[in-house]
Parts: C-alpha cells; sequence; structure tokens
C-alpha cells in the first residue's frame, strides 16, 4: 500500500512545484530561478541575424522556420531547405556568429549560399521538431491518398507566400533545395508553384520509394531502414531510439528472420507508416500514385515548366539512384523553354556538397575534387542567374555530366547520351562478350542460393547504415565485389582485356533468362569494372572490381510489377529491367565483368525462394535453398544491353 502512497505525495509536491516555476512567481523569493523566461540569441559581432519563426499555414497549422539574414542583405534571395531532419540541427551546426560555420554542410551548400548573399530560410515540416500539425511519411500530395486540405505544395506555397512579404531584405525571388528528404520536398513545391518561386534544386530525392529509391528496388524490400522508419516516424524530435542487439546486423536481421518479425519484435508496428508499407509490398496505387516524377509529367502534360530545375544525381547513390534522372526523363519532353537541368556527378548520396574527392578509403578517387567543381560552375550560377536581381550569370549546359573512367565533366545537351544499343552476353566458362552464345558452349551455369547463408552486400561485420566517418555505408555502392566474386553462390562472368575503350552514357538494360528450384527468387545484377592486375599510381586499385551500375529484382514481380506471381520451379524464365544510370569508360587493359547472386543482406530482406503472400511474414519453414541456373545458349541468352557511346 505504502509505495503507493508515496507516489502519491510525490507527485502532489512535484506537481505544486511544477504549478509556482509555470506560474513564474518563485517559491522562495529570497532564492528565485536564475533562468529568464525567454533568451534572446546575442547578436553582438555575427555577421547574419538569426530570427525563429512560426508560419501559419492555410490550415492553421503553424511550421516551425529558422532565417538567417546576411548583415547587409538588401535585395537577396531567399534559398529555402523544408526538412523532416530538423531546422535547428541544420542551421546550428555550431553556435557560432558566423554564418558560414553556423550552417551544416547536408543541404547547405555553404560555400555558394555565402558567396552568394543569399538569405537561408529552413523550416521543419509538418508534424516534425519545431513544427505544429501531424507528420505523414512524404506526405501524399492532396487526392486519393490525402483526403485533407494541405500537402508540401500548399505548405511550400504558403511558406514561400509568408517569406516573401516578411523579410524586408529580400528581393521577392525564393529557391528551394535539398536533398533526398529534404530533395523530395524540393520537388513538391514545383506542384502548383507560387509564382515567387525561381529555382529549385532536388538533389538525390526521394521520388519513387518502390521502384527504385529508399523503400524498395523492384520489390526487394530495404529492411535496414526499419530504424529509420521507427524514428521519424515514432515521435516528433525523433527521439524514440531503435535499440541494438548485435554489432554485426547481419546477425541481426538473420536472428529475426524476416523483416515483418523484426519490426514485431522491435515494436516498429505501433508506426503509422510501417503499417502501410507491410499493407502494400507490391508496386500497386498507393505506390504509382505517390511517384513524383508521374505527378510533374502529368502537371507539366497539361503547363508546361516555369520553374527552373537543376536536377543532382549520384552515380554512386546507395539510397536515392532512381529519382534524379526518372523526373528528367518524364518531365524534360514537357521542357519547351530549356529550363530543366540535369547533372550526374561521381558522388554517394549528398556527395555534391560535401568534399567528393573520393568514394571511400582505398576505394574510387578522383584528380580534382568534382563537388567543388560543380558548385563553383554549376549550382552558383544556376541560381545568381534566377535568384538575384542581376541575372547576367551564365546560362548552365542542360546536362552536366561527369565521366568516370576518364575523369572528366562534360557539357552535354541530353541525357541519356544513347539508348541501349549493343548486347553484351554472358558465356559458359564464366566468360563474357559482345558476341553472342553458341550451342558448342554450355548453355547454363548453376549455383545455389541458400537463405541461411544469404550474400553480404558488404564483407561482414555489417554496420548499421551511419553517416561518421569510417562508416562504410555511404560509398558501399562503390566497394571492391572481389570478397564476392570468389563465393560460390554468386556467378561470375569476366571478358578479356580491352584492347579499345567501351564507353557508356546511359541505362543498361540487364536480360536475365534464369530458373530457379524454388518457386520465388531474387536476382541481383552488377555491371563492373574490373581493374587490371597492378595499377601503378593507386595500387590499391589492383584487380579492383568496380560496380558501375547494380541493381536487385524480386522475381514474383517479372511479368506485373503490381501483381506477384510464383515462378514455376525449374524453368527458364526471362527478368528484363533497367540498370542505374551510368557514364563511364572501360579503359584499354580493364576487363568487364558481371556478377548474378540471389541475395544482397542485410540490405534487402532474404526471399523465401518459396512463394508466400507476402515476404514480410515469410515462416522459418518457408526458407528453402534453390539451385539457381543462368542460361547462356542460342536461344536463351542472358545479357546485359549496354548504351555504348560510338565516336
Ligand atoms: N533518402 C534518405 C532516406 C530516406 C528513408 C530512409 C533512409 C534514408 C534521406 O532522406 O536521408
Amino acid at each position: 500500500m505504502k509505495p503507493v502512497v508515496f507516489c502519491l505525495a510525490a507527485s502532489l509536491a512535484s506537481a505544486s512545484l511544477f504549478l509556482h516555476a509555470q506560474t513564474g512567481s518563485p517559491r522562495y523569493p529570497d532564492m528565485p530561478s536564475e533562468t529568464p523566461a525567454t533568451v534572446n540569441t546575442a547578436q553582438y559581432g555575427a555577421d547574419y541575424a538569426r530570427r525563429e519563426v512560426m508560419i501559419p499555414m492555410r490550415d492553421g497549422v503553424k511550421l516551425h522556420t529558422v532565417i538567417l539574414v546576411p548583415n547587409g542583405a538588401h535585395n537577396a534571395g531567399i534559398v529555402l531547405t523544408r526538412t523532416p531532419y530538423s531546422a535547428t540541427a541544420l542551421t546550428t551546426k555550431s553556435y557560432s556568429n558566423h554564418l558560414g560555420a553556423s550552417l551544416y554542410g547536408y543541404d547547405n551548400a555553404t560555400d555558394v549560399l555565402i558567396e552568394g548573399g543569399y538569405i537561408r530560410a529552413v523550416e521543419d515540416v509538418r508534424g516534425k521538431y519545431g513544427s505544429e500539425g501531424d507528420y505523414v511519411m512524404n506526405r501524399p500530395f492532396r487526392g486519393p491518398l490525402n483526403p485533407t486540405p494541405v500537402d508540401n505544395s500548399t505548405d511550400t506555397y504558403d511558406t514561400i507566400d509568408w517569406l516573401i512579404k516578411n523579410i524586408p531584405e529580400a528581393n521577392g525571388k525564393v529557391g528551394i533545395i535539398g536533398i533526398s528528404y529534404d530533395g523530395y520536398t524540393s520537388l513538391a513545391a514545383l506542384v502548383d508553384p507560387h509564382p515567387a518561386l525561381k529555382a529549385a534544386v532536388p538533389m538525390n530525392p526521394m521520388v519513387d520509394g518502390w521502384h527504385g529509391d529508399d523503400w524498395f528496388h523492384y520489390g526487394a524490400f530495404r529492411q535496414i531502414n526499419e530504424p529509420y522508419i521507427y524514428e521519424q516516424d515514432g515521435t516528433r524530435d525523433n527521439s524514440a531510439h531503435w535499440w541494438t542487439s548485435n554489432f554485426d546486423d547481419y546477425d541481426t536481421y538473420m536472428n529475426a528472420g524476416s523483416a515483418g518479425e523484426l519490426a514485431k519484435r522491435r515494436g516498429l508496428d505501433q508506426m503509422g507508416f510501417w503499417r502501410k508499407l507491410v499493407a502494400h509490398p507490391a508496386y500497386d496505387s498507393f505506390w504509382q500514385q505517390q511517384a513524383v516524377d508521374r505527378i510533374l509529367a502529368a502537371q507539366y502534360a497539361k503547363h508546361p515548366p516555369t520553374v527552373p530545375i537543376l536536377l543532382v544525381h549520384s552515380l554512386w547513390d546507395a539510397e536515392d539512384i532512381y529519382g534524379a534522372t526518372a523526373v528528367y526523363k518524364a518531365i524534360k519532353p514537357y521542357d519547351k523553354d530549356g529550363l530543366i537541368h540535369l547533372t550526374l556527378g561521381p558522388w554517394h548520396h549528398g556527395g555534391a556538397i560535401e568534399d567528393g574527392s573520393n568514394l571511400g578509403v582505398n576505394q574510387l578517387t578522383f584528380p580534382a575534387d568534382p563537388s567543388v567543381y560543380w558548385r563553383q560552375h554549376v549550382l552558383a550560377p544556376f541560381l545568381a542567374r534566377y535568384l538575384k536581381d542581376d541575372s547576367s550569370a551564365a546560362a548552365i549546359p542542360i546536362v552536366t555530366a561527369y565521366q568516370s573512367g576518364s575523369d572528366q565533366w562534360q557539357q552535354l545537351a541530353a541525357w541519356p547520351v544513347t539508348q541501349p544499343n549493343t548486347r553484351l552476353y554472358l558465356h559458359g566458362i564464366a566468360a563474357l562478350s559482345f558476341t553472342a552464345p553458341t550451342s558448342k558452349e554450355a548453355s547454363y551455369t548453376e549455383y545455389p542460393s541458400d537463405p541461411a547463408h544469404p550474400v553480404p552486400y558488404l564483407p561482414r561485420p555489417n554496420l548499421p547504415s551511419c553517416y561518421t566517418a569510417g562508416c562504410p555505408w555511404a560509398n558501399w555502392l562503390a566497394s571492391d565485389q572481389r570478397s564476392a566474386s570468389g563465393r560460390p553462390d554468386v556467378a561470375t562472368f569476366i571478358s578479356e582485356p580491352l584492347t579499345a575503350p567501351v564507353t557508356i552514357g546511359g541505362q543498361p538494360v540487364a536480360n536475365l533468362v534464369a530458373s530457379t528450384s524454388g518457386t520465388d527468387a531474387d536476382w541481383v545484377v552488377k555491371l563492373i569494372d574490373l581493374y587490371p592486375d597492378e595499377v601503378a599510381a593507386e595500387p590499391w586499385m589492383g584487380g579492383y572490381q568496380l560496380m558501375i551500375s547494380a541493381d536487385i529484382f524480386r522475381g514474383r514481380y517479372r511479368q506485373s510489377l503490381e501483381n506477384p506471381e510464383p515462378i514455376p520451379a525449374n524453368t527458364a524464365e526471362t527478368y528484363h529491367f533497367e540498370l542505374p544510370n551510368a557514364n563511364h569508360v572501360f579503359l584499354p587493359g580493364h576487363r568487364i565483368a558481371v556478377q548474378v547472386q540471389s541475395s544482397w543482406f542485410p540490405l534487402y530482406d532474404r526471399n523465401p525462394q518459396t512463394f508466400v503472400p507476402s515476404i514480410f511474414f515469410a515462416r522459418p519453414a518457408d526458407y528453402k535453398k534453390a539451385e539457381q541456373k543462368v542460361f547462356h545458349s542460342p536461344t536463351d541468352a542472358s545479357y546485359i544491353d549496354l548504351p555504348v557511346v560510338r565516336p
């Protein structure tokens, strides 16, 4: 009984203390609190003014926005970012009275924003951190998926309207910029845009979560994002944290079995977005109606684009490798005035605003920092041309593309440079060539796929995806594939050393003819640049196997992305799917390699290899070892159709 009374008394005492604190009258007048009612950030010596405002949206919800105005700003353009990752965090890299030291690199392109004298506005999206309202992951646009009168389009419109009316130092021109989710909000601004929106820079944007961005790739679920969903959906300030259980995430996900079982064990099923994910494992209307490339194309089909756009794609983007080029492909046909621009850079996710001189330690390096080049020669003039009153800044090329292999920037009139036009055939005895297979060679290559021992996407231990120094996540797409090529459950095909360069500029297409002894399967296809045995200038690149373009396809969707079908066992089926864009020269002395495997773990959930209604909830007994066959015969030829650029 006592504990209850104690608790009751304790709670009454703390309540009265709390009331005193709240009413402001000190409980002990002779020893009042030293804490002021509010703290005003001192501006002495600062080179900018910091203002924090709550901007009212049309439904009355107020959004927290940090506004940073450089001292002496006059007729300045505003550069806006709308984020679910904390406006305060993005604008207080350090508590400095120098603007350049305060802005985080992420989203900010600090050098360009400071040199350009722009006013910086960063806003918490509805439902996150300092903003009011309800959070919905990538809030669908108003319509069948969103019956409310508000979305990220209306919230951006209302925000811009307030900014241009309430910042006297501004010139009435607003640009929006952002990476990843903030790339998605940058695209959302283009839906029914405010007339003051004069430029958009969506960088590595989330565009189609099922097709090839963060949630699935061709139906294979990216389960290592479970912690992200837990924390992003869990609380307004991301204060509920996913707990770890193993240093090696490979064990975390293996111990649970399915992605759904792990979610249940961790309480992820409390989160609304998780429930939506598991309710829509296929490419149904839930995903199709949210695909931003489709939404913008439909809008521009009615009214051509009026806002200049600079889409930014990273060639080794581990998170949103689909979005930017998919939007470009979808909307460019409606661009009557040459307003739609695209950059393809040799970066990881978000690399354009970071040190871009390499893709990881003892991985791919570049002779000069491509990020500095891009910020100074592409981003800076683009923003200046459209956000400054003096629009004398030079026009930028429609496409600025970094060609890996030759290590040079290209100014192009269009992307892709060419469509797939040359078949690179898989052959028996692990060979690869531009000539079609003949009946004189083995008609297939066989490999086992055992869900009890899935192929790691990186050598173990697999650390949780993290962004601090030393974390391999950001650069894993440029990691050496030698560790995979030696595995019996990875089929590797290698060409002879090239005697002349092979240049590709566009999207390769995988055409895999394969069978499985199971009734479902995943197919991973990797196009690889295999370096010479020794590279004098960079010894660590000797024999390196660098992925140039790779993806995973969940076999149940081979006939329809919306309606999964079991795979008939031991029957050759064709899997035909686009791989990510590449702008690369395979140099003489290099070889081209292709790897085929049936798991990429723990990044993607395991395919049980027996057809079940939902892989999210496959049971332990469903997971069965299978024998996979990749066919390379005259009638069942497997190949990658390359967009070869002819001199
Ligand atoms: N696109 C990034 C991401 C989204 C969802 C899960 C994990 C990463 C990002 O917005 O940073």
